[in-house]
């Protein structure tokens, strides 16, 4: 046996004099992974994480029978606001298979099929603010994309309108979702008990959980008055459902916990993916002519195309687009896992049973496995052929097993969807000469990302 791979410590604070505040953190992580290979340990303030990233040990970190799903630390603080929802549950947590069960038949492939038109609706109301402003004045990606995924979420689960192409700024909710996760992120990589020190900002927090609790009751609230219960959307499912096992239906405070648990991941990562996507598809020209070939084979050059529920999964192209996207930026970065025993992995690394284990999948996306030129976006990486002939443990956006990603399929329908749009209909224009910036809360987006946009011709 041997120790894992680490920096000397310094007493009580770890490494913690070593890493860089805030945006480069996850820089720092993929640093740490060239100097140390695929595990080292890192210790911030007495809490010890593992960090792995590379393919071998992801793929015995995936075996269900000796490794579950750990609330880290900035999970553990994500509990203020989404409590024991499915995302931030403990295994123990009863209510994570009761509501696992009751929402399953809303991920399945019949389900897209519902989501598909108010998904479209929203796409369009995307256009529509974008036909305004093409050659007019540029976007800002992030905030678009984040218009769209809140909306679509909102609709899709809840029957509710959040209208944010109506508005100036994002949403409130977003607003104060977004201040909440720094906070939550920073009071999980700092000293603790430093927050009470920090009287302001804790305020805020409880001011924004307070904001978003009262939109989520109001959500509730007003489908509840409708006296529809035949809705089987998210909402639906959770106020009228039994659970097979118990035959209880979800308690008043989960449902609010998991309301905000689907506001949140239903829309963050999935936006911050479109605007990966976009970003690559703006700086190859020869990728996006080929995304551009395969909608115009399907939608020709009509000025307002009608795509079917179908035509999504003939979009192979722009999916390979999105998961090459995925891969460079996986938008939820890591996840973790702990050994449900006393463990060894790799052969060598002695590990104690609950403790986190984190898998960087920024790391493991540029494992060996995936060639030499690790850093070079391709979409050829997913053809069918070569997904085949790769371990499926290479690639982990969605995290793994049966705490993986629920809305995995939505978000790619819905991403393959938009795109399709957006290069179907505009030449993408890079006025700023972009340069990446991450921005990272507890997810990473491009920071500071603007397109201009106009109207592709006919003959381009
Ligand atoms: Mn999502 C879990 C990534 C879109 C709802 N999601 C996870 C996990 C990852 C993840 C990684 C596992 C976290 C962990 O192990 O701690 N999710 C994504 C990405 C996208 C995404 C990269 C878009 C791209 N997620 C969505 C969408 C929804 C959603 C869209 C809802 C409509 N995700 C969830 C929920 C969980 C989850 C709920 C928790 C599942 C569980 O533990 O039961």
């Amino acid at each position: 046996a041997r120790a894992i791979p680490e920096r000397p410590p310094l007493p009580l604070v770890g490494h913690a004099f070593n890493v860089p505040a805030g945006a480069d953190f996850l820089a720092y992580l993929l640093k740490e992974f060239r100097e140390f290979g695929p595990v080292y340990r890192l210790r911030l303030f007495g809490r010890d994480t593992v960090m792995v990233g590379g393919l071998d040990l992801v793929t015995e970190l995936s075996d269900e029978t000796r490794f579950r799903k750990h609330v880290h630390a900035d999970l553990v603080e994500v509990r203020a606001l989404a409590g024991d929802g499915l995302f931030t549950a403990y295994n123990h947590e009863p209510n994570w298979r009761k509501a696992h069960d009751i929402l399953m038949p809303a991920f399945s492939l019949g389900s897209m099929r519902s989501y598909h038109a108010p998904m479209l609706q929203v796409a369009r109301s995307l256009i529509g603010k974008w036909d305004r402003l093409a050659g007019v004045q540029s976007v800002d990606v992030p905030d678009e994309m984040t218009r769209l995924t809140f909306d679509t979420i909102g609709l899709c689960g809840f029957g509710y309108d959040f209208e944010s192409f109506r508005r100036d700024d994002l949403h409130p909710f977003v607003e104060a979702m977004s201040r909440a996760l720094v906070f939550a992120q920073e009071k999980g990589e700092s000293i603790p008990g430093s927050e009470l020190f920090k009287r302001k900002k804790v305020e805020q927090f409880r001011a924004d959980i307070d904001l978003m609790t009262e939109l989520v009751d109001d959500v509730i609230r007003e489908r509840r008055a409708s006296g529809d219960t035949s809705t089987d959307d998210l909402m639906g499912l959770m106020l009228h459902t039994k659970d097979p096992v118990t035959g209880e239906l979800l308690d008043d405070v989960n449902i609010r916990h998991q309301v905000i648990t689907f506001l949140i991941a239903g829309h963050e990562t999935t936006s911050s993916a479109l605007s990966f996507a976009l970003y690559y598809l703006t700086k190859h020209p020869e990728v996006l002519a080929r995304a551009q070939a395969e909608v115009d084979a399907l939608w020709g050059d009509t000025e307002s195309p009608d795509p079917q529920y179908g035509d999504i999964g003939k979009l192979a192209y722009i999916r390979q687009v999105l998961n090459e996207s995925l891969r460079l930026w996986p938008t939820a970065p890591a996840y973790a896992v702990e050994p449900i025993e006393d463990t060894v992995i790799g052969g060598k690394y002695p590990v104690r049973k609950g403790e986190s284990l984190m898998v960087i999948a920024s790391a493991l996306h540029r494992d060996a496995a995936w060639g030499e030129n690790v850093e070079l976006f391709d979409p050829e990486r997913f053809t069918p052929e070569r997904e085949a002939a790769r371990s499926v443990h290479a690639f982990k956006p969605f995290g793994n097993g049966e705490r993986a990603c629920i809305g995995r399929q939505f978000a790619l329908h819905e991403a393959t969807l938009l795109l399709g749009l957006l290069v179907h209909r505009y030449r993408l224009i890079d006025h700023t000469d972009y340069q990446m910036k991450i921005k990272s809360t507890l997810t990473i987006k491009p920071d500071g990302f603007s397109l201009r946009l106009a109207r592709r011709t006919s003959d381009e």
